[in-house]
């Protein structure tokens, strides 16, 4: 197995800078670079990456995008003063040119291909590349947004030429669209393009009508282009997740990308000026989390925007810890996407409801009218307030001074949480070491509630083993444990009720398999989420849930209920600690329960107490692999699920959204809009 991190950094790309005033560029500065790195070496993160040296790109490289017209404009402005300079970069939007301003963007590609290499020819598992100027803006002729090449346009068709990568999916994070790498890959299916960007019904800049959900891409390429436009500002955690979770990753998993490319702009982070969203930084680790299960984990992240030095570090910290493969802090604020976001997902999954299995049975009554209306209602409402712009700068400082210091404390709030360990426990009916004390009060509990079943010696030291496991997590002394059981209806009800015990304040109880379990457990400490082949006799509640899915033989199809039910009904609970068991006859297939376990890894700070019933061994050796982190997983081919299973999972998200929030995608239309 592959692993590894790459960083790919080098400070000369900090000589590029703005030389006359323009409060337009202003933010585009050098420092952007050197606080991620001087962050990364604040985190002792640096020495845990292969530092991967930077080239330039070559004229070749860069000519795979731009024109060579364009190609010789940018390089004469090395020998150019600062006049000229200035003449140049008028001629495009929000552009600044500087003596190395060549230089560096060479470097930029070079560094983002450098890291192309590294992944593709196996050195590392995935890595960021930390460079400037961005790319994502730049166009074929053109310059903008601060962007002189396109680095990870470039690096897309590098990795297709040198490589003979059939698929690329290019995840564009930044708060701006980046327009510049949808006109390059407009009408090639082998490169999906998805972006998410502040548009506010294109009054925000670029302002361009093909920034809107309905430029799905053209001739041959069209599905192949996804825009997510945010007509709001203040997005939260739960808008990105819920985007990832019902647009990007159904999408994704069905495409089966060989390779993923982030265009990785930091903008859309807290107390960005630009961007004026409300994502914290362990945000992007999840996001992170989330591509490093494409491609086989083949992923690399190359920066774009990020304005808010304190913000854009923080969070390209978390990136890099994720891509470590470090347990991820918990997400946090309320788990609920707003009214615009949820507008916004509904156009996106219904103007690509054509090109995408995974979409095509919902029923989506485009929303264009609705849309319009309460866009004009917003207007009479809010209006645009006129500031003075000096005004304006000092609140934008307050707001900048308020983010440091929330972020201060924030990143000690959710890194103090960190699990001392990450190794896990895997016991079958061996023994733990146990003090004498620790083996009566222990036996006790066995005997309290199992004691029915105890016939035997053997049965009590079982469930007591069982138990002392359970017992470091909650404790926190492991991360993870694995325990395989002879009666997992029994040790999983006996676990419950420790937790219970111990006052843990919300259990998710993930079982798949058939359970012939009764537990009365409805108030609100455990989730029960049931995956099993049968239909169940009982309704669903808010607390317990049977999910009848059988999986295909060949291929994977539980992706689908993976995003569209069970992780954003999971990420809504938020919980404490997790228990998954596999009983007998289970019917999710070996690879839906690795991925299962691996997204899980993002919840809960990864603490998984997972119990297998013993005629499931099999699944042994591959589930604590993944517990200790020595697999990258692979799922299986994606086989798209039928109507059938579809119509199930729209259902239960119809049943269960008012409860479990995130589940929301769509609007329902009032009759009378139809
Ligand atoms: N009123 C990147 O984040 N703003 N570029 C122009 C005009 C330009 C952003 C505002 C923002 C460019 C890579
Ligand atoms: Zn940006």
């Amino acid at each position: 197995m592959v692993s590894g991190t790459a960083l790919v950094y080098d400070d000369e790309m900090t000589s590029h800078k703005l030389l006359w005033e323009d409060p337009i560029c202003a933010i585009e500065i050098p420092e952007r670079l050197s606080s991620c790195f001087n962050n990364l070496q604040r985190y002792s993160l640096v020495e845990r990456c292969l530092a991967v040296p930077v080239r330039e790109g070559t004229e070749d490289e860069i000519t795979l995008v731009h024109s060579l017209n364009y190609l010789e404009v940018v390089k004469n402005t090395q020998n150019m003063d600062e006049e000229e300079l200035h003449k140049v970069s008028t001629n495009y939007d929000a552009v600044f040119f500087h003596p190395t301003t060549y230089h560096c963007a060479k470097l930029a590609v070079g560094a983002t291909l450098q890291l192309v290499d590294a992944v593709m020819s196996g050195t590392t598992c995935n890595g960021m590349a930390l460079v400037r100027p961005p790319g994502h803006h730049s166009q074929k002729n053109a310059a903008n947004g601060f962007c002189v090449f396109n680095n990870v346009a470039i690096a897309a068709k590098y990795a297709q030429r040198k490589y003979g990568v059939q698929r690329v999916l290019i995840v564009d994070w930044d708060v701006h669209h980046g327009q510049g790498i949808q006109y390059i890959f407009e009408e090639d299916p082998s490169v999906l393009y998805f972006s998410w960007h502040r548009f506010e019904h294109q009054r925000y800049w670029p302002s361009l009508r093909e920034s809107n959900y309905d430029a799905v891409g053209r001739g041959k390429g069209m599905g192949f282009n996804i825009n997510v436009p945010w007509n709001k500002i203040g997005m939260k955690n739960s808008d990105y997740l819920a985007v990832f979770l019902h647009v990007l990753l159904p999408v994704a998993f069905e495409f089966d990308p060989e390779l993923v490319l982030v265009s990785a702009g930091y903008d859309s982070g807290i107390g960005d000026p630009e961007g004026q969203m409300s994502a914290t930084p362990e945000c992007f680790a999840h996001l992170t989390h989330f591509l490093m299960h494409l491609a086989k984990g083949k992923l690399c992240v190359v920066l774009e925007g990020g304005y808010h030095l304190r913000s854009l570090s923080e969070s390209v910290c978390m990136t890099i810890k994720t891509l470590l493969g470090d347990p991820l802090p918990p997400l946090s604020g309320e788990m609920k996407p707003c009214f615009s976001a949820i507008e916004s997902m509904h156009n996106v999954r219904a103007a690509h409801q054509s090109y995408w299995k995974c979409l095509s049975y919902e029923d989506l009554t485009p929303l264009k009218n609705l849309s319009t209306k309460l866009c004009q209602l917003e207007q009479v409402q809010t209006g645009v307030p006129l500031v003075d712009p000096q005004e304006a700068g000092k609140a934008n400082n307050d707001e900048a001074t308020k983010t440091d210091t929330f972020l201060e404390l924030h990143m000690k709030d959710i890194l103090s949480l960190e699990p001392p360990a990450r190794t896990s426990v895997a016991v079958a009916e061996s023994n733990v070491d146990l003090d004498n004390g620790d083996i009566d009060e222990l036996n006790a509990i066995v005997r309290e509630f199992a004691g029915g079943f105890v016939k035997e010696e053997k049965d009590l030291n079982a469930l007591r083993n069982m138990l002392a496991i359970l017992e470091k997590i909650v404790k926190k002394k492991v991360t993870s444990g694995l325990v395989v059981s002879r009666e997992t209806s029994v040790s999983s009800a006996l676990a419950l009720k420790y937790c219970h015990n111990q006052r843990l304040q919300k259990v998710l109880c993930i079982f798949i398999g058939e359970m012939d379990m009764n537990i009365d457990l409805d108030d609100g400490k455990v989730l029960l989420i049931n995956i099993c082949g049968k239909q169940s006799e009982q309704a669903n509640t808010k607390y317990n849930i049977s999910l009848n899915w059988k999986e295909d033989a060949e291929g994977n199809t539980f992706s689908s209920v993976l995003f569209g039910f069970i992780l954003p009904v999971v990420y809504s609970y938020q919980p404490d600690l997790m228990v998954l068991v596999v009983g007998s006859n289970q019917t999710f297939g070996t690879n839906g329960i690795l991925l299962l376990i691996s997204l899980l890894h993002g919840l809960a700070q990864s603490r998984i107490f997972a119990l297998i019933q013993d005629t499931e061994v099999q699944l042994l050796e591959d589930i604590s692999k993944l517990l200790m982190g020595d697999i990258s997983p692979c799922f299986g081919t994606y086989t798209p699920a039928s109507q059938e299973k579809i119509q199930m999972i729209k259902k239960l998200r119809e049943q269960l959204q008012q409860e479990w929030e995130m589940l929301q995608c769509s609007v329902k239309v009032p009759v009378t809009e139809k």
